[in-house]
């Protein structure tokens, strides 16, 4: 698939900042926008700043797209205003304005935490149904269906990519199973937009010995994580929750805040 514009949004944020970094010069226009500040535009950067709530700015942002990463959104468990305005009508917005500038192909940062009240004991694949643990991952598990939806019906090809722990080093016991290396994400992305697919599900997790998720599906894709987070194992292991209900699910610490039902 030729990409001459490629769109990124959230591109302010941490996972934004890093594929702004890996793909300077690589498309010959490279968008990226955010609700928050994007600095001063490097060679082949377009900076277009918009509140993904606001349909029609976010149907300016698509003019000309061929392809976007869409990363933006509240990224963490938030009230329902604020995940409806970034995380709901946010993902409407974009898939639409997708639907209109005829943009072929949306990577989505879905999360783990669309599948969090999956238990730790389970190994579960691409397949595994929604069980989302907060309003948050309520919110990724929508937009799963909503790039599915567009996918089928109107041909934008998808790849929800459900997170795991992105960021440069894992942090305690539980991400020993969820950590993706920045430079395993950057892997990822890539294998997204290169592959043939419609609609597909994967796990952005490396290629971590004690992962939870069974991702043949994104190595069929061509993902092909280098890095393992067991080499931090001496360092976290036995760092964990203080709630049993946070060590019994996969999304771990989402678990428990504002828990009121039977575990
Ligand atoms: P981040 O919080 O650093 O970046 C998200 C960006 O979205 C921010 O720059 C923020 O300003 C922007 N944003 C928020 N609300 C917005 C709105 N209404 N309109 C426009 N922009 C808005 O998060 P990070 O870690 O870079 O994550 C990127 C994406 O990946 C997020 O969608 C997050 O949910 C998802 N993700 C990240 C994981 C991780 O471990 N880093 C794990 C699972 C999912
Ligand atoms: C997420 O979805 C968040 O965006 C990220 O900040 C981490 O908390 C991650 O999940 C996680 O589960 O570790």
């Amino acid at each position: 698939m030729r990409i001459d514009r490629l769109l990124v949004t959230g591109a302010a944020g941490m996972l934004g900042g890093v594929l702004r970094r890996h793909f300077q010069g690589r498309f010959p226009h490279l968008r990226l926008s955010d609700v928050a500040p994007l600095g001063a535009a490097a060679a082949g950067e377009e900076l277009l700043p918009c509140d993904l709530g606001d349909a029609a700015a976010v149907d300016r942002l698509f003019d000309g797209v061929d392809a976007c990463v869409h990363l933006g959104g509240h990224s963490v468990e938030g009230d329902w205003p604020t995940v409806i305005n970034a995380n709901i009508l946010g993902v409407i917005n974009v898939w639409e304005a997708a639907r209109k500038a005829g943009t072929k192909r949306i990577l989505f940062a879905s999360s783990n935490h669309a599948i969090g009240f999956h238990p730790r004991s389970r190994r579960i694949d691409h397949t595994a149904p929604a069980r989302p643990d907060t309003r948050y991952g309520l919110s990724k598990a929508f937009g799963e269906d909503v790039a599915m939806y567009y996918a089928n019906k109107h041909g934008i090809s998808a790849l929800c990519m459900r997170i795991g722990s992105a960021r440069a080093e894992p942090e305690d016991e539980r991400q020993l199973a969820t950590w993706q290396s920045l430079p395993d994400f950057c892997r990822m992305v890539e294998a997204g937009l290169a592959a043939d697919y419609v609609y597909e599900i994967v796990y952005g997790v490396s290629a971590n010995q004690r992962s939870w998720w069974d991702n043949a599906n994104a190595a069929r894709l061509g993902y092909h994580p280098q890095d393992d987070a067991e080499a931090w194992a001496d360092r976290l292991t036995g760092k964990t929750s203080a709630s049993a209900l946070d060590e019994t699910y996969q999304g771990g610490p989402y678990c428990s805040p504002d828990f009121s039902g039977d575990p």
